[in-house]
Parts: C-alpha cells; sequence; structure tokens
C-alpha cells in the first residue's frame, strides 16, 4: 500500500467540515487554523510524520466538535493515523536493510571479525550479600528497616548513651555536617546504631528487625578501614530476652552466610549502648591451623554485640521493666570482603570497573 497525501488532505477537508458547525470560541478558531495550515500544505510536504501529527491535533481536541460530529472526526483521523503508521512502517523496513548493505560494504568492514562482546551488567557484591541477608532474616519475620544517613548528634550518640563527653565519640572518627549556630548538630553516621532508637520509636514491642546500610568515618583509610562503608545493625526488642538467644540468632546468622554450622566465641566488649557488650569471632571457615586472613589465630572477629542497654530502652520510649532486647552491628564491608576473597576493603566502593567486571 502507497501512502496517498491527496487522500489525507481529503479527510482533513472532512474533519475542517465538521468542525464548521461548531460555536465560535478562541479554541475551535485555534484549532481550525492549525488543522487547516496541514491541510494548505503541498501535497509533496504532507508527508506520513506529518499526517500523524494532524490526526493526534484532531483526536487530542475531541471536545471541541459537536458532540453529534465527533463520530465522524474520530474515524477520519483515525484512518489518517492509520494511514501515516504504514507508510512509516513500509519506510523503515526499506531504511534498515538498506543502512545494512551500506555498512557491509563500506570501507574496512571485516565480515570475519568476531561480533561486539554483549555487555550485561552485574549486581554489586554488597547488593548480593545484603539481598542474601534480607531473604535470610525476612524469613524468619524479622523486618528491613532504614534510616537517615545524615543523622541528628542525639540519636547517632546521645540516644545511644555516649554523651557529650565520653571517651567513646572518639572512637568514631565523625564527619561533622555544617549547621546553623543553634541548630540540632548533625552528623554523617558513624554506625547504622541510631535506628535502634528511630525503630524503637516507630514499632511497638514485641520487634526484631535488621538496618543494612552505609555509615561514614573520618578515618585514616588503609586496606582493611574505609572513611564510607557498610554495616548491618540487628535489633530484637521482646520479653525475656537473653543472650542464649543472642548466641542462638549469631548462628543462624553465620550459617546462612557460609552455608555450614561455624564455631563461635564471645569476647567482653565495650560498647555504652549494650550491657553486657560482646565481641564475636567465628572460626576461621577458611582453615584448620591458620591462614592469612585470620591472621593465623583460627578466629575471626566479626561482630560486636550485646543486650541492649536499659538507658537506650527509655530514650526509644521503652519501659526497660518490661522489655529487654539485643542488637548487633555487622561489618557487612569486611564480611563481603570475606565471602569473596577482596583484599582491600577500598575495591568496593572505588567505582572501578576491572574489579566490579569480576561478579
Ligand atoms: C559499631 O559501629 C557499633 N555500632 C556496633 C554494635 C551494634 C555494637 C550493636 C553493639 C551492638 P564498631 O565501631 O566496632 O561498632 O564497628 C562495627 C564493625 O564495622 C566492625 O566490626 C568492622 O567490621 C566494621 N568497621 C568499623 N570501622 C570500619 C572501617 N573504617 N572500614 C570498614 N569496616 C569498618
Amino acid at each position: 500500500m502507497t501512502y496517498d497525501a491527496a487522500s489525507v488532505r481529503a479527510l482533513l477537508g472532512e474533519i475542517l467540515g465538521a468542525l464548521a458547525s461548531a460555536p465560535e470560541s478562541d479554541e475551535t478558531r485555534s484549532l481550525r487554523e492549525r488543522i487547516t495550515a496541514f491541510a494548505a500544505r503541498p501535497e509533496a510536504e504532507l508527508t506520513p510524520q506529518l499526517a500523524l501529527e494532524a490526526s493526534g491535533v484532531a483526536l487530542g481536541n475531541m471536545r471541541h466538535f459537536p458532540k453529534e460530529a465527533r463520530g465522524l472526526v474520530g474515524s477520519k483521523a483515525n484512518a489518517i493515523k492509520q494511514a501515516g503508521e504504514a507508510a512509516l512502517a513500509a519506510e523503515r523496513e526499506l531504511a534498515e536493510p538498506a543502512a545494512l548493505a551500506a555498512e557491509r560494504t563500506g570501507k574496512g568492514f571485516d565480515a570475519t571479525l568476531p561480533a561486539p562482546k554483549l555487555e550485561a551488567g552485574s549486581l554489586h557484591p554488597i547488593t548480593r550479600v545484603t539481598r542474601e541477608l534480607e531473604d535470610l532474616f525476612t524469613s524468619m519475620g524479622w523486618s528491613v528497616l532504614d534510616g537517615p544517613e545524615v543523622e541528628t548528634e542525639f540519636h547517632n550518640f546521645d540516644a545511644l548513651n555516649i554523651s557529650g563527653d565520653h571517651p567513646a565519640r572518639d572512637t568514631m572518627d565523625t564527619f561533622w555536617v555544617k549547621t546553623a549556630p543553634r541548630a540540632q548538630r548533625l552528623v554523617m553516621r558513624t554506625h547504622t546504631s541510631p535506628v535502634q532508637v528511630r525503630a524503637m520509636k516507630r514499632l511497638k514491642p514485641p520487634f526484631r528487625a535488621i538496618v543494612p546500610g552505609k555509615v561514614f568515618r573520618n578515618e585514616a583509610v588503609d586496606a582493611s578501614h574505609e572513611h564510607t562503608f557498610h554495616q548491618m545493625e540487628g535489633l530484637v526488642i521482646d520479653r525475656d530476652i537473653s543472650v542464649g538467644h543472642l548466641i542462638g540468632a549469631m548462628k543462624t546468622l553465620l550459617r546462612g552466610i557460609f552455608g555450614r554450622e561455624i564455631e563461635i566465641r564471645l569476647r567482653p566488649g565495650y560498647f555504652p549502648f549494650v550491657e553486657p557488650g560482646f565481641e564475636l569471632d567465628a572460626r576461621c571457615p577458611f582453615c584448620k591451623e591458620g591462614c592469612s586472613v585470620c591472621k593465623r589465630s583460627t578466629w575471626i572477629e566479626l561482630l560486636p554485640c550485646g543486650m541492649v542497654h536499659p538507658n537506650v530502652l527509655k530514650a526509644g520510649g521503652i519501659d526497660p521493666e518490661q522489655w529487654t532486647g539485643f542488637a548487633f552491628g555487622l561489618g557487612l564491608s569486611r564480611l563481603v570482603m570475606l565471602r569473596f576473597g577482596i583484599d582491600d576493603v577500598r575495591h568496593l566502593l572505588g567505582g572501578d570497573v576491572r574489579f566490579l567486571e569480576q561478579f
């Protein structure tokens, strides 16, 4: 079927005829002028593209045509649209083989070269491990929560029992955000723990939740310390929660990550927002006698944890006489390094495609 500009013009004439009986208004005047402009084009210029535009104008302004003429206008405008679309499709069909033929006969074309590689993207290793952990925990009924990366001083420190002059503040070199003199001070959060108090304020106990996310510290950067890295907080608040529940949850977490039972040990650890606090070590999953990953000790320091301090429960509006809980703060970036044998934490967020392509 060949495209026929004369027929399109005739159809436009019929549409204009239908507009003649519409009451005079600014809208109908402007519409008439626009359709007349299409119909007045010399046939050679009334291309399929223009025909499509003209049908679009008529169909998009149907409300300005008299009610009794709308059926007719619709059928004429659709006929123009179909003619335009069919002509454009036919043009494309002809153009593609022609372009291909021109490329094949062009200078420098070599049919024996391999086809260009199709680049398929992949998930970042941190995203992969985060999603696996989210699946694991949600399958056990935990929620996945989020929190702000720019945090108030209160949530990042004070609500967690770390007051202004507390020495524990020094262990987290902080990026402070410039704020007005009397506004509350803001920090790039130094850990995911501030979401503990936010969760307590938002959710009614009992609840259990994980909070994966990015944290920031003004670190002297080296192979195992980044200024921006990932952690995953865990928080359980319920009645009569004990260290036994904490150990059980940590063992399940490690089984999920390494796919088998992993021996653990707890050492005392100090964090002002837990009491008692622990450092949990996992038996090195890569060796029996000691290797470079476990620094020849057969134990890997994996995650700090502990029983939620009563002052933190109070800051979150929860009665410590009725409720208890445990929390942990997994170093997600370090876990990802362990999992994939990555020897330098700076690779993770370095944005080097050569690194990312390996996953
Ligand atoms: C904390 O951040 C506590 N909020 C953890 C916590 C939560 C304790 C709940 C008790 C209860 P810490 O500063 O140790 O603790 O950091 C936790 C983990 O983050 C570390 O074990 C380590 O794996 C990781 N980490 C710390 N600093 C860096 C860094 N600069 N680069 C990469 N990973 C880091």
